[in-house]
């Protein structure tokens, strides 16, 4: 499939933020809008414990927020480890749009949000508080695969889901990105995974593509992931190509590791293509364009 307008983004929750990107691209709108409005949606979901409020806390039981979008000129601005705002996303275009900077961190990114308008929210929810105490209990601290259909996080929850990177192509053929989560849960207070790293988590190039990452976030960041598969598209592979490549390399590197952790990548090319590859089974993901609306699961192909 090919062709533009196009918006494509991560897990089963994609398709909900495209049906909001989509709106913006329909009417001729920019793919950097589009992005952004989609990416707000599981941010204000209270149904997944992944992504902005409602978020699994880290194991001090303090939800902190990675977000970063990036335009076609390759503008980006990026949130770490931001506390008390729900909509990270937003957080980040203003360090892009209205700052120096291309990343905050911390409390100086909770100030900068404050003084841009943004309000102040507890972000933990009493569903994910609990989820944190059960944790405390063996506190050990193992990334669950696929959170969209691998283990829940506590009885009873049987959807739980991870970060949204979403993908867009407008009508005037610019590409954008967003990738926005609350982190792996249960992560010591202070870290910081792919998500909010340019090159890693995200990165658009607009004159090859746009790529993003979700997953265990130190591999993506050690192997700048996202950067990597545009990088890999500029050469002449297609999207799933470059995708299932730079998963090759995570898992070459680490053979043992990478059997039971998670990498996906999902990319868009410059004429609408798209793909995606990821390490395990079950990585879906959501594409929307003039023709559809559809969510695509990849199963186990050849690496
Ligand atoms: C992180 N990449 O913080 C994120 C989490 C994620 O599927 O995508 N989980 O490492």
């Amino acid at each position: 499939a090919q062709g533009k307008p196009i918006v494509i983004s991560t897990w089963d929750f994609g398709v909900a933020a495209n049906a909001e990107a989509w709106k913006i691209l329909k009417a001729g709108g920019r793919a950097l809008d589009a992005v952004e409005m989609g990416a707000r949606v599981p941010e204000s979901d209270l149904s997944n414990q992944s992504v902005g409020k409602g978020g699994l806390p880290d194991r001090d039981g303090i939800v902190t927020l990675d977000a970063c979008i990036m335009d076609e000129k390759g503008n980006c601005g990026s949130v770490a480890g931001l506390e008390d705002i729900e909509h990270a996303i937003s957080v980040a275009r203003k360090v892009m749009e209205n700052t120096p900077h291309v990343m905050l961190v911390g409390d100086g990114a909770r100030q900068f949000a404050l003084s841009q308008g943004f309000k102040k929210e507890k972000l933990l929810t009493p569903k994910s508080e609990a989820a944190w105490k059960k944790w405390l209990i063996k506190s050990e601290y193992k990334p669950v695969i696929n959170s969209e259909n691998g283990l829940p996080s506590m009885p009873g929850d049987s959807k739980n889901h991870d970060t949204i990177g979403i993908l867009a192509l407008d009508a005037a053929g610019n590409l954008s990105g967003a990738c926005t989560t609350s982190g792996m849960a249960y992560k010591l207070h202070g870290r910081v995974g792919d998500s909010p790293i340019i090159g890693a988590g995200l990165y658009v190039d607009n004159e090859v593509g746009a790529v993003a990452a979700t997953g265990v976030g130190e591999e993506v960041v050690r192997s700048v992931g996202s950067f990597l598969v545009v990088e890999l598209m500029r050469q002449g592979l297609n999207p799933e190509n470059a995708c299932r490549e730079a998963v090759k390399r995570i898992m070459e590197k680490k053979p043992e590791l990478t059997k039971n952790i998670q990498v996906g990548f999902i990319a868009l090319n410059k004429k609408g293509e798209y793909g995606a590859f990821a390490i395990q089974t079950g990585f879906s993901f959501a594409v929307c364009d003039n023709n559809d609306q559809k969510l695509l699961v990849k199963s186990k192909s050849a690496i």
